[in-house]
């Protein structure tokens, strides 16, 4: 099946470097075949766009989008489990799915360009991580249902690389894979790759000194504190790496291991927009708000101004790996994650970047959070390092209690916790427990 022209997703880095002119000529070209693609082959939308008053030949400049209705996980939801899908189910080759916390699971799929596209994309945010071919990469994200695991995985073998797919857990038989196979790069979560940081010390492994140079973390939000001291601790350099199931997966953006301030992109695949949560208009580059993506190449599963619910600023000046593609400012977290205690917005990263700079705290906390009659309340509890003395637990929860309160304005409870008493995850950490 045609998408626009027949270019196929080659794994072309000088695509990496188009000029911005090219790059909105080539998604005007590509976002007009989405539309016409979704509208002519999936009821939803075109309900969807008769509702909103346009139809695909509205759309002659790449501003002409914002008058496109937006596409959220409900619609997702509400045609479980093919509705959205623009191909007939025998043309799609694979499905993956999120689990969902409430209810059903949202079901994506691709057909066999989409999965090229993909592993193209894969190729592509690998090599600008700082991977590179004949590299051997250990995959510690999880096979099956979730993109994490089988996204980098065909991607690692586009770029050329050896993939060691060992998914999560296990942590143990982990440490002795990357020592013993002498791995390059690591492919995690944030909060995994810091569980392998632990049980290889625990085991006086030092992995600070095997070959591992790069890691690409993502799947959920992480802070800068949280990198250094993941580079620290691994001996290497990590970068972020974003995207989503509805989406396509991992492979949506990367942060460039020259820069590491933002993640790429990419702008040939998607069109990103950041919008005002709550009023829905459209913002100007560089203030923070919730990302929309609308993807331009995908066949089975077409995403029109997608609601992420994802808190982020786009940035499209020059970067200096020399990339054009406009980065992502670090996901802050989604939409929904934001507490709100007490009148004051508060993101877990914010509280997570705080805690790593405490001395004698280490990087696994939750956020528990009550409510009291009208009120919210918060309870930060957080381990101790295994050389602190259980007497110096409640100062230092104080100073916790106190730091917050005067970094951001929030009133908490702090506890203080033994080493290994914060449950760990082999994939997304759980960061918060809402008791509410
Ligand atoms: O987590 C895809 C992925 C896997 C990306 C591995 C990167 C690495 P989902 O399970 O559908 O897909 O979850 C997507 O996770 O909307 C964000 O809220 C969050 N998320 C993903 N990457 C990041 C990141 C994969 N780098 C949801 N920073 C997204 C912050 C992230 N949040």
């Amino acid at each position: 099946m045609p998408t626009d022209t027949g270019d196929r997703f080659m794994f072309q880095p000088e695509i990496e470097r188009m000029s911005r002119d090219d790059l909105r000529r080539l998604q005007r070209r590509r976002l007009q075949w989405t539309l016409r693609h979704a509208h002519d082959n999936v009821p939803h939308y075109r309900t969807a766009f008769a509702a909103a008053g346009v139809t695909p030949d509205d759309l002659r400049d790449l501003d002409d989008l914002r008058r496109f209705p937006f596409t959220v996980k409900d619609d997702l939801r509400a045609n479980y489990p093919f509705g959205l899908f623009a191909v007939p189910r025998d043309q799609v080759r694979r499905l993956h799915a999120s689990s969902g916390t409430t209810g059903k699971p949202t079901v994506v799929g691709y057909t066999g360009d989409d999965l090229d596209t993909w592993a193209a994309l894969m190729a592509r945010s690998l090599a600008c991580a700082g991977a590179r071919p004949g590299d051997l990469v250990h995959n510690a994200l999880g096979y099956g249902l979730f993109t994490g695991g089988l996204g980098f995985h065909d991607g690692a073998q586009r770029l050329g690389c050896t993939v060691t797919p060992v998914s999560g857990g296990a942590t143990e038989r982990q440490v002795g894979l990357l020592h013993d196979l002498r791995a390059d790069v690591l492919v995690a979560t944030p909060s995994y790759a810091m569980r392998i940081a632990e049980v290889a010390e625990a085991e006086g492994r030092r992995l600070r000194d095997a070959p591992l140079r790069v890691a690409p973390l993502g799947g959920e939000p992480w802070s800068d504190s949280l990198r250094d001291a993941l580079d620290a601790r691994l001996g290497l350099r990590s970068v972020d790496s974003y995207g989503l199931s509805e989406i396509i997966g991992p492979g949506v953006a990367m942060e460039c291991q020259e820069v590491r301030d933002g993640a790429h992109g990419w702008e040939d695949a998607f069109l990103f927009e950041v919008i005002d949560p709550d009023g829905g208009e459209p913002l100007p580059m560089g203030e923070p708000g919730e990302l929309v993506i609308t993807t331009l190449a995908k066949q089975a599963l077409p995403m029109i101004r997608y609601r992420t619910r994802d808190i982020t600023a786009l940035d499209d000046a020059p970067c200096a790996c020399g990339r054009t593609h406009l980065r992502l400012k670090r996901i802050r977290g989604r939409n929904d994650d934001m507490l709100i205690i007490r009148g004051v917005n508060l993101f877990p990263s914010q509280v997570e970047s705080f805690l790593l700079g405490v001395d004698g705290l280490a990087p696994h906390y939750q956020l528990v959070v009550r409510r009291a009659g009208s009120l919210d309340s918060l309870t930060v509890e957080v381990e101790a390092l295994p050389d602190v003395p259980r007497e110096a637990y409640d100062p230092l929860a104080r100073t916790v209690q106190k730091s917050l309160k005067a970094m951001a304005g929030v009133t908490c409870r702090a506890v203080v916790l033994r080493p290994g008493e914060v449950p760990r995850s082999d994939g997304k950490a759980v960061r918060v427990r809402d008791l509410r």
